[in-house]
């Protein structure tokens, strides 16, 4: 059965893909099963990460940024080669990820966009996926990383991730995409927040978006601001400040040809990016497993709960629980 389904997604079958999202989202083994059956044809795409505060606009830039990179690929020629960065190679066909919207891609705020975004829907070089995973336990960057190769190994040149820039897990997936938007919007105090929450620093381009609303000059003064504090090698690439309206698509043809200067630039980078995006992804399956291990065959149904109210009580410290949790792990596979 799998075997089948990686065919049919290696072949960009869109029933197959939706399907493999299911599967690896819902931490389905045959999702595992899939990902190691198509992991060889994967690392073509190119990755890029659309991060801000919650309804920053972020949706209507990406479905913007669809509509241009498909409106250009018609003009060019089709390219599967990962080394073609230079400005003018063409973005083919294009996938999204939208991680846990708190507005759907599809719907809510999207429904005035709704014969555009049915457009897409026709159109077999687009790809659109909402991923609602908060609540598994640590799964949502793993089920998103997974859900980035199962596009990638259909033949998607381009994957769009889509993450509220609030949690660590959403920051450190948009941080090991091939480039970083980070959108902000004018005249609320999610800035500051953007500005605390440490998003600042693994932007590539910087978006302000809703920049028909006031303030968006003030904003673009202060977030260059915040770039000119950082320290740069000579050569290295800043971060540019662009303005949007994304519900007009004004500055939208800007971001692209930032992206793809970017992308120009960042030959050297570009490899210490994907080799620690292959290090996270390992990481995240390796706590993962470990966890499901002790949950499934080390620990004692409700013993998790127990152990945390002992610390609660101070009975016990949380370094101590850990190493016996450890000490008995080890022993256990040890056994086996
Ligand atoms: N005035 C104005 N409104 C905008 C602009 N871009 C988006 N919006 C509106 O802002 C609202 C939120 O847009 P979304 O695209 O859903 O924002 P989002 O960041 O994807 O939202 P979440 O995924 O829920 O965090 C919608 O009503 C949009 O029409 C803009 O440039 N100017
Ligand atoms: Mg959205």
């Amino acid at each position: 059965m799998t075997s089948s389904l990686a065919d049919r997604v290696l072949a960009g079958d869109p029933r197959a893909m939706a399907r493999a999202i299911s599967l690896v989202e819902d931490e389905d083994p045959a999702g595992a099963d899939l990902i190691r059956a198509i992991f060889s044809r994967t690392g073509r795409a190119y990755l890029i990460g659309v991060t801000g505060p919650p309804g920053a606009g972020k949706s209507t830039l990406v479905d913007r940024l669809i509509s241009l990179l498909r409106a250009q690929s018609s003009q060019s020629a089709r390219s599967h080669d990962p080394s073609a960065v230079s400005a003018g190679s063409a973005f083919p066909t294009v996938g999204v990820i939208a991680v846990d919207p708190t507005s759907p891609f599809s719907g809510g705020a999207m429904l005035g966009d709704r014969l555009r975004m049915q457009a897409h829907a026709a159109d077999r070089g687009v790809f659109i996926r909402s991923m609602a995973t908060r609540g598994h336990l640590g799964g949502l960057a793993r089920a998103t990383n997974d859900a980035v190769l199962v596009l990638d190994a259909a033949g998607l040149d381009v994957v769009i991730i889509e993450t509220v820039g609030v949690g660590q897990d959403e920051v450190d997936i948009i941080r090991t995409a091939d480039v970083s938007v980070v959108t902000l919007v004018p005249g609320t105090g999610d800035d500051v927040q953007a500005l605390k929450a440490g998003i600042m620093e693994i932007a590539d381009v910087f978006v302000i978006n809703k920049a028909d609303r006031d303030g968006a000059d003030r904003l673009v003064s202060a977030v260059e601001a915040n770039v000119a504090l950082q320290t740069f090698q000579p050569d290295a690439w800043r971060p540019p400040v662009l303005q949007t309206v994304a519900t007009s698509g004004t500055g939208v043809a800007e971001l692209v040809e930032a992206i793809r200067r970017f992308r120009a630039h960042g030959q050297p980078t570009q490899a210490a990016r994907r080799k620690a995006r292959c290090e996270y992804r390992l990481r995240e399956i390796m706590s993962q497993r470990f966890l499901r291990h002790l949950e499934r065959r080390v620990l004692g149904s409700g013993e998790l709960a127990s152990i945390v109210d002992r610390i609660a009580a101070r009975e016990l410290d949380p370094y101590t629980a850990a190493d016996d949790l450890l000490g008995r792990a080890f022993a256990d596979s040890r056994r086996r």
